[in-house]
Order: structure tokens, then C-alpha cells, then sequence
């Protein structure tokens, strides 16, 4: 899949290292670091949630230039616990709990500030991360844009983009008896919950296939096989169930207000015209409150960071950050972020304390370099 990208993005790279934050709760964090170890730290977050990081993800960012920095999510991709886990307890995941991750692991590889680059979910983690924590960030490159606003659920989970895809909304209810499809989100819930697997895989497949489906202009049987594979489907559908039920731990409309923490950030916001899984006017709510941000529509696109206009814009936005001073591996500043307290601006619910980012040494990295 994917070979359009060749002309677009950077080459496939390997990871320099490969390690596992231990972070609460029993959460081992897969964690990598591609590019130019002295290069302007970027951290890659990753869609659903629960998608988990690829390596084509690396490839938006020039390896001469950048020290790039990609995360699997808790309960996703190579993280443990897994979310598929027959035993998977999602209490200690939330919003507020990856951004601890997130905070942690820039503290423990003593990174002064980075750049920060989501899509989809990635982007609202994104917001919520540089909203906690404004002065650990240098840039914001953000795609499609998702802030789990109630309308912005209703339209994809409960029957607005139904209008657009009738045929692919009548599979993804097909699982769903009648008198439930009025709460798709709650009936899907109780089948992604059961430990019964005869119940929840068929329907973590049908929650997934309709989401593949939906990302790209033109069909994509390689994006949609891949997320239907019944593990990483299964750990996907659970996650972002879990989150969107939950309304990522958000009030309604926090992350747009937040925009007056990081205003002065520099940022790029990327976002297809044709996305129907984040619609464009959550883009453009953002853009009215972030006038300062670069915005681009792109006119021949969906959602994914895969379409070519798409993948197109946000390399050309690390390029141009790229050239961008960086303090990485300045020790002063590392001090000083440790010393701040930001406000996070969330609750953690049912979490214990060590779920907000622990005080810790960062002269003794709570990580095991290459144990992955
Ligand atoms: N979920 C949007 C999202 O973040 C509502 C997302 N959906 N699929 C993806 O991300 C991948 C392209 C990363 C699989």
C-alpha cells in the first residue's frame, strides 16, 4: 500500500533505539527514536485512539534533521497490557493519562521541548497535550482535526455520515439489533465488553471496517485489511469506544478554548475537504480561534495522513519547521520544564496519583533502552 508516497515522503528508516517507558498502573509504554539522534525532536501521536504507530510514520520527517520520536499509545500497538487482552482493564486509560505518558517520556529522554505532530485523535491529543504543557512544545503540525465535540461523534458513530455512505452504514449496524441502534455508542459498548469472543470480535470488526472504510477518498483494501486484523481490531474498537463514551475526558468544547494556552505556538493545521470521519468544520472552528495558525484545505481529499495532498502538506511543514532552531539536550532547560507546574487542565477519573506525571530524576531514565 502506499506506494504513491515514495515521491512524497522521506524514505523508509529504522528506529536508532527502541524502548519501553514504564509509566503507571503496569503500562509499558513502546516507545522509538528514528532520524538524526541530534536532531530537532519531533513526537509522533498516533490516531483512534488505539491505531497504534507505523513505521511509514517516520517518514514525514527529513532523518537528517530531525530526532524523531514515535509512541504506541497505552493498550495499543506494541504497549502492554494490550486492549485486546482477554483480561484488558481500560480504567487507567484516558486522555489525561497519555498525556502524563507523553510528559514522562520527553522528561526521561531530556528533551527540552519538541516538536508536536498529530492527525485524527492524534490531533486532539495534540491540543490537549500543549495545552498541559505549553512551554515543553516548539511546533504543532495537526490534520485532520477531531476535538470529540458531541456533534462531532453524533455525526460518525450515531448516524450523520450515514447520508454519505448509506451502504456502509447499513454494515456497520447490521450487528446491532434494531431497538438499539438509537445508541450505537452504548450498544457497541456492551458487545466490545463482553469477554465472550464470539461477541466482541465480530463486532470490534464491523466498528473497525466502518472507520477504514470511511478514512480515504478512493477505497483502500490495504488500510482496511489491516484494520479489521481481529487483535489490533479488537484493541482499536475497545479504545475508542471507551474514549468517545467518555467524551475523551473533555468539557464540551475545551480543546478549541484552550487555544488561548498556546496561541502563540507556531502551528500548521492540515484538513481535508472530504473528510467524513472529522469533518472540516471542526478545522474551521479551530482556524476562527487560531487565526495565527497556518491553515490549509485540501481540495482532493478525506482523512487519512495518507492521501497525497495531504501527506504533501504536512511534509512541507516539517520541512519548513526543520530549519527552526531547536534547544533539545539543553540541560538548563530541561531543569527548568521540570520545575514548572503547568495546569492540566483535566481530571483523571478512578486513576491513582501516580497516573499525573510522577515527579521524577531525570538523571535516571525509568525506561529500558532496546527491550523492544
Ligand atoms: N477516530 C479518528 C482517528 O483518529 C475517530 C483515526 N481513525 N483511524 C485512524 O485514526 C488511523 C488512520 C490512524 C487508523
Amino acid at each position: 500500500m502506499n506506494e504513491h508516497l515514495d515521491e512524497i515522503l522521506y524514505p523508509a528508516i529504522e528506529p536508532y533505539d527502541t524502548g519501553t517507558l514504564i509509566a503507571g498502573e503496569g503500562n509499558r509504554i513502546y516507545y522509538e527514536q528514528c532520524g538524526n539522534p541530534d536532531g530537532k525532536p519531533v513526537v509522533f501521536l498516533h490516531g483512534g485512539p488505539g491505531a497504534g504507530a507505523s513505521p511509514w510514520h517516520r517518514r514525514f520527517f527529513d532523518p537528517e534533521r530531525y530526532r524523531i520520536i514515535l509512541i504506541d499509545q497505552r493498550g495499543c500497538g506494541r504497549s502492554t497490557p494490550h486492549a485486546s487482552d482477554p483480561h484488558a482493564d481500560l480504567r487507567h486509560n484516558t486522555t489525561w493519562h497519555l498525556v502524563a505518558d507523553i510528559e514522562l517520556l520527553r522528561r526521561n529522554l531530556g528533551i527540552a521541548k519538541w516538536q508536536v505532530f498529530g492527525g485524527s485523535w492524534g490531533s486532539a491529543l495534540a491540543l490537549a497535550y500543549t495545552q498541559a504543557h505549553p512551554r515543553a512544545v516548539s511546533e504543532i503540525v495537526l490534520r485532520g482535526i477531531f476535538t470529540l465535540r458531541r456533534h462531532e461523534l453524533e455525526w460518525f458513530y450515531e448516524g450523520g455520515a450515514a447520508s454519505i455512505v448509506p451502504d456502509l452504514w447499513e454494515d456497520f449496524v447490521a450487528p446491532i439489533p434494531i431497538l438499539e441502534r438509537s445508541q450505537m455508542m452504548q450498544a457497541y459498548h456492551r458487545r466490545l465488553t463482553d469477554p465472550d469472543p464470539e461477541v466482541h470480535v465480530p463486532a470490534a470488526i464491523a466498528w473497525s471496517r466502518w472507520e477504514a472504510a470511511n478514512l480515504t477518498l478512493l477505497p483502500d483494501p490495504a488500510l482496511i485489511e489491516s484494520m479489521t486484523e481481529p487483535r489490533a481490531a479488537v484493541a482499536f474498537a475497545r479504545i475508542e469506544n471507551h474514549y468517545f463514551l467518555h467524551g475523551g475526558w473533555f468539557d464540551e468544547g475545551q480543546l478549541i478554548a484552550g487555544v488561548e494556552r498556546i496561541r502563540h505556538i507556531p502551528a500548521v493545521i492540515v484538513q481535508g475537504r472530504y473528510d467524513l470521519c472529522t469533518p472540516a468544520m471542526t478545522a474551521w472552528d479551530l482556524h476562527r480561534a487560531w487565526p495565527e495558525a497556518e491553515f490549509t484545505m485540501v481540495p482532493d481529499a478525506a482523512h487519512a495522513a495518507s492521501e497525497p495532498g495531504i501527506a504533501a502538506a504536512l511534509r512541507a511543514a516539517t520541512d519548513r519547521f526543520a530549519a527552526d532552531a531547536h534547544d533539545g539536550h539543553d540541560d538548563a532547560a530541561v531543569e527548568d520544564a521540570h520545575d514548572e507546574h503547568d495546569d492540566v487542565t483535566g481530571a483523571v477519573e478512578g486513576a491513582g496519583e501516580a497516573s499525573v506525571a510522577p515527579d521524577i530524576d531525570t538523571t535516571e531514565p525509568a525506561r529500558e533502552s532496546g527491550a523492544a
